[in-house]
């Protein structure tokens, strides 16, 4: 089936957002009198929780507290949109290359996305220029769903959007959650592995790649060729340097 869109995660998949989150998690728990302090391979463990306000009621409840989750959660994402809107977070090798192949072949571009929006705004913005957003037909966020990933609701909310079937667009996504939204919404899915996700089971995933940068020839990818069998120009947009 003819590829007519792409479908990207935020976090860990467009840019290695994933530590600046855990960051300004603690320096809000520090400002809110909190003497706790997730580092890396606690917040890898509870980055199986998706959504940052379920991830700090749920470790709430581990530790026996009680908390203003909402006003936590409110404050994390201030600082860390200020940060963003820096400009310290630059997109992965091959994003915004492959976004310009994309839009010369007509193909939609979306985003279905655990984060909340005022985040992948900023990231837009701040790596992607001011126009940024007309440039996604669809842009989903965890305030759009019930249920998060790996519920697919918010790929599925996505493919309505932009009318759509799931085998119609290919997913790029980093985590073995969004690998099983983006499958629960029929999607063929490349996965490029993220910082905080490299370790994860990505079987049932239609590709994996190091970064979109890197080159088709390596032997990386080599048991996940399953795209490359796909009459469709993605294999060639995926390409290093394809047109
Ligand atoms: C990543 C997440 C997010 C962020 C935090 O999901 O799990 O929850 O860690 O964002 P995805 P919020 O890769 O699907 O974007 O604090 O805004 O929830
Ligand atoms: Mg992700």
């Amino acid at each position: 089936m003819t590829i007519r869109a792409i479908v990207f995660d935020v976090d860990g998949t467009l840019a290695e957002t994933e530590d600046l989150h855990r960051r300004s998690f603690n320096e809000a728990f520090a400002e809110h009198g909190l003497d706790w302090n997730w580092d890396r391979p606690l917040y890898t463990q509870l980055l199986g929780i998706a959504g940052g306000r379920e991830r700090i009621i749920a470790y709430a409840r581990m530790m026996g507290r009680q908390v203003d989750a909402d006003g936590l959660h409110q404050r994390k994402t201030e600082l860390y949109n200020r940060t963003i809107q820096e400009g310290a977070i630059a997109l992965r090798p091959g994003v915004a290359a492959l976004i310009d192949r994309a839009r010369r072949k007509h193909l939609s571009l979306a985003i279905g996305t655990t984060t909340s929006r005022p985040n992948v705004v900023s990231l837009l913005k701040s790596t992607l220029g001011g126009e940024a957003l007309r440039v996604f037909a669809s842009i989903r966020t965890g305030e759009d769903v019930g249920a998060k990933k790996p519920d697919p609701e918010v790929y599925r909310l996505v493919l309505s959007d932009l009318g759509l079937s799931g085998p119609e667009c290919v997913c790029v996504e980093d985590s073995r959650n969004g690998l099983l939204a983006a499958r629960g919404a029929s999607m063929r899915t490349v996965i490029t592995p993220s910082q905080f996700t490299c370790h994860e089971d990505f079987s049932g995933a239609d590709l994996i790649l190091r970064n979109l940068a890197m080159p088709w020839s390596s032997p990386e990818f080599q048991p996940f060729t399953s795209l490359m069998d796909q009459p469709v120009d993605l294999c060639r947009l995926l390409a290093h340097g394809g047109q």
